[in-house]
């Protein structure tokens, strides 16, 4: 055995090892569990980062407990590898994106063995491969004949920077959520999934996740968006149309006063009558406003009057029709009744156009003076200006109003989803293509299922930013497979988001190529026991898996609802920012004593905030590993904080880490000649042990008690090291005597567990361990049981200890068994029923007697 811990070397031999003896690998056993691990895979950018280490560092540990636990482990990895960055990395080096991707694969694969993940590597594909894309295909062809995959025109949203369209759910405030250029919204011809069709059924499993974090399902609930309202038909004054309103307020009906309608709805045309040139300017103008801006609380409202009256079906005022910005087409039916007492936009839209204000609701709170509001009140109370509904409760108001007009025929009762169909059109080249195509005589005709894969054609030039496919005639043209006219390729990919919806089944199967999956294997794997990835996926990624799996069950490919029963989203990797008044951002080797080494300038030390190049406060995964090796690494991330909560990182931190592992090495090295040859304590064979072997083994098994329990129940791997560290505190106070075999045993027992329970966290570093004591090279510890706690050790045996005062009997205390002087002398001193015979009083001198008594000399 080496004198010192070189993790160079050893990481090395043993990632070589594993590779050759295939340890990794699995197949279906239906002999044992299965569990199915899984990380979120990674886009190929080109180099892993810190969150990348903590993502897969959480799931490694957990596949590897797992497995020792008995369980078929699927750990699988592969790469989320269509999108953007590769093209325009090809355009700024005149280069393919398959190249760049690829060779950015190859580079990153070889970065995470160095980490010792115990991935099976005999799954992995990429996304681009047109192996696994050729059934994505097929599977969008499948959904445009079931009516799940249309085309429609559509207001989209327009990243002009990537100069393609986003879904909803990639606009944050506004913005592209991948370079922040401002989006805008285009009306172009689109693909869209019917995600809608499963928004009730997205919504309900919200509350059957019970392994999910609860602010992720509020996210989802949020996004989808339920609410329950009427519609409610006014009629248009001496005009034969209706227009149809969505309240989720029935109750103030009696207050609706005016109404407003969207400028992209489709009466409004007919509704404009006076001035109608003017009026339609303005109504154009409105419609080419920021539809996100509109909506926004703080945007100015404005409208336009149309010239028209609708009747209030309750009171039979005729209200006027505005064309409002804020009312959107695509939510609810376009229009909405306006009770400016009792909604802000509509408050602040009466005062602004000098409308009538009618409040309808007495608020419960008396101090509120309805009749002279400064903001509209939207809390609850009792109908007030409401005819026959007067002093109703407004709750119970609405259905009462409801079912009122219902009778009539002008109302009914029913629900809205916020959720709006999946865009997945993407006019760029690096993705799958759709396969589809245009012909004159038939219209969109899929292509042929034997002619799949619709392969990306190789021979592009990446020249500018423009929409690539489009312009490669070889590509574009083709035959109509139904009529074998002349047609039209559709240029259009899909959305990346649709690769990562389903790869988690393919995992399950990676070659199959007669399916995307067999059915039979995905329903032995399938669904993944623990998902782990970022929080910045809540909404996007995970309700798309979350309905694409609902859809390849409704097309029979699985008989599986959900796809991630139990959910981990693990927390950020921040550091502290450090900025110069004059050069800004500072990378750590630019400042020398809290100065800035370019003007000398005090830094200022910023909040840890989470690593990011921009604010230059990224760690180098790469040169961590360099210098202290991969199980430092591993240790010191799983160590810092909770799998959940954000990390800061420390150096200090990390040097801490290295420094337990050498404190490791070293124990062992000085150990292991006096263990090597023995066989680890069996109460069975050697009876029992008392005295100071007794307590450590007493505390190795409740430290192997919390390691299982730290692990298992709320993965908080960070205690689990903790009891480690403390573990090993205990084993240096201990010695071990070399002329007695019973001592010898029990250290065996010692460190044959305490390296097993450390191989999660530091995988090479105990299989080194393991092999220098036990002189196997070959004894993976991976297939090893992971320890189990024995009761009996755990057992505190106790004892009654006398306690005199001046040698008369005060007390009787139970105590554990070999309690020192010093903590009976505590536990005594403590005891309230003790106090008042040392009151004022000096203790002179104490007699002691070891588990027998305690005699106190007090003055
Ligand atoms: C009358 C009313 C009175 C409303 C009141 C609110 C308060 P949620 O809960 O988000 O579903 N609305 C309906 N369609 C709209 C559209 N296309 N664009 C903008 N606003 C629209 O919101 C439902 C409420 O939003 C509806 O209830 C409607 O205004 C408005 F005291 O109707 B309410
Ligand atoms: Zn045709």
């Amino acid at each position: 055995m080496d004198k010192s811990y070189n993790p160079e070397k050893i990481e090395k031999k043993w990632q070589e090892k594993w590779e050759k003896s295939k340890l990794f690998k699995v197949e279906i056993d239906k002999n044992k569990e299965k569990y199915y691990l899984l990380e979120m895979f990674p886009y190929p950018s080109g180099r892993i980062h810190m969150g990348h280490v903590r993502n897969y560092t959480i799931g490694d540990v957990v596949a590897r407990f797992k497995r020792m636990k008995g369980k078929n482990v699927l750990h699988p990895m592969g790469w989320d590898a269509f999108g953007l960055p590769a093209e325009n990395a090809a355009i700024q080096n005149n280069s393919h994106p398959a190249q760049w991707t690829y060779s950015n694969i190859a580079y990153m694969k070889d970065q995470l063995k160095k980490l010792g993940f115990s991935y099976d590597w005999d799954r992995e594909f990429a996304t681009c491969d047109p192996e696994y894309y050729k059934w994505e295909q097929l599977i969008f062809i499948k959904m445009f004949e079931k009516g799940l995959a249309y085309r429609s025109t559509g207001n989209v949203n327009w990243c002009p920077d990537c100069s393609t369209v986003l879904a909803n759910e990639q606009v944050e405030d506004g913005c592209c959520w991948r370079c922040g250029a401002e989006v805008e919204i285009k009306e172009l011809n689109q693909w869209y999934f019917k995600i809608t069709d499963y928004a009730e059924e997205l919504l309900e499993w919200t509350y059957k996740l019970k392994g999910w974090p609860e602010k992720v399902l509020i996210m989802q609930r949020n996004w989808i968006g339920k609410s329950y309202g009427s519609e409610i038909i006014f009629k248009v004054k001496d005009k034969d149309i209706d227009i149809k309103v969505f309240t989720t307020r029935p109750d103030t009906l009696y207050g609706a006063t005016f109404m407003s309608i969207a400028p992209e709805h489709p009466l409004v045309d007919q509704l404009v009558v006076e001035n109608r040139d003017e009026v339609m300017k303005i109504v154009n103008e409105m419609k080419k406003e920021d539809k996100i801006k509109r909506t926004s609380d703080d945007y100015e409202k404005k409208g336009v009057f149309t010239g028209s009256y609708c009747i209030n079906p309750v009171t039979g005022w005729e209200i006027p029709v505005y064309v409002a910005n804020f009312v959107l087409m695509d939510y609810g039916t376009g229009a909405v009744m306006a009770v400016p007492a009792h909604d802000q936009r509509d408050f602040e839209f009466a005062k602004k156009y000098n409308l009538k204000i009618v409040p309808v609701i007495k608020p419960y709170d008396e101090s509120i003076d309805i009749y002279n509001l400064t903001e509209a009140y939207e809390g609850p109370g009792t109908l007030i200006n409401s005819d026959i509904f007067n002093g109703i409760d407004n709750e119970k108001a609405k259905d009462a109003i409801t079912e009122y007009l219902a009778k009539k025929g002008l109302a009914k009762k029913t629900v809205n989803y916020r959720l709006k169909d999946w865009g997945i059109s993407r006019q760029r080249y690096w993705g799958a293509p759709i396969p589809v195509i245009y012909c004159e005589k038939c219209g969109i005709v899929p292509e042929k299922e034997e002619n799949l894969p619709v392969v990306l054609p190789k021979d592009v030039k990446f020249s500018s930013s423009s929409d690539v496919l489009k312009q490669l005639e070889d590509f574009v043209k083709t035959t109509c497979p139904k009529c074998g006219s002349p047609a039209k390729r559709e240029t259009d990919t899909m959305d990346t988001f649709v690769e990562s919806s389903w790869y988690f089944f393919r995992f399950a199967d990676p070659k199959c190529d007669y399916a995307p999956f067999d059915k039979e294997k995905v329903e032995y794997w399938c669904p993944v026991d623990q998902y782990i990835g970022g929080i910045e996926h809540a909404v996007l990624h995970l309700l798309y898996a979350r309905f694409y799996t609902k859809v390849l069950r409704d097309l029979g490919y699985c008989n599986i609802d959900e796809p991630f029963i139990n959910l981990l989203t693990q927390g950020m990797v921040c550091k502290e920012t450090v900025q110069c008044p004059e050069h800004g951002w500072l990378f750590p080797d630019e400042v020398e004593n809290g100065k800035c080494k370019k003007c000398g300038k005090d830094v200022i030390i910023g909040r840890s905030e989470k690593m990011s190049k921009s604010k230059k406060n990224v760690i180098d995964p790469e040169n961590i590993i360099k210098k202290y090796g991969a199980d430092t690494a591993r240790l010191f991330i799983l160590f810092a904080a909770p799998p959940d909560k954000n990390l800061d990182w420390s150096e200090q931190g990390v040097d801490g880490c290295y420094r337990f592992l050498n404190r490791i090495w070293n124990l062992c090295y000085k150990i292991f000649p006096y263990i090597k040859d023995v066989e680890k304590y069996d109460y069975n064979k050697d009876g029992e042990v008392d005295g100071e072997l007794k307590n450590l083994r007493r505390k190795l098994h409740e430290t192997i008690k919390k390691v299982n329990e730290d692990i298992e129940r709320r993965f908080h791997f960070n205690t689990a090291i903790a009891a480690i560290m403390e573990f090993l505190n205990y084993i240096n106070q201990v010695n071990i005597d070399e002329n007695s075999e019973i001592s010898k045993k029990v250290f065996r027992e010692v460190f044959e567990n305490l390296i097993i329970i450390l191989s999660p966290f530091t995988p090479h570093f105990a299989e080194e361990l393991w092999a220098q004591l036990t002189g196997k090279e070959d004894d993976f510890l991976l297939n090893k049981e992971f320890p189990k706690w024995d009761e009996s050790a755990l057992k505190v045996e106790e004892t009654l200890v006398v306690v005199q005062i001046n040698g008369k009997l005060r007390g009787k205390f139970t105590v554990p068994l070999d309690t020192t002087e010093n903590k009976m002398k505590e536990i005594v001193l403590n005891d309230e029923k003790m106090k008042k015979y040392f009151d004022g009083k000096e203790i002179k001198k104490v007699i002691f007697v070891k588990n027998k008594l305690i005699n106190f000399v007090v003055k």
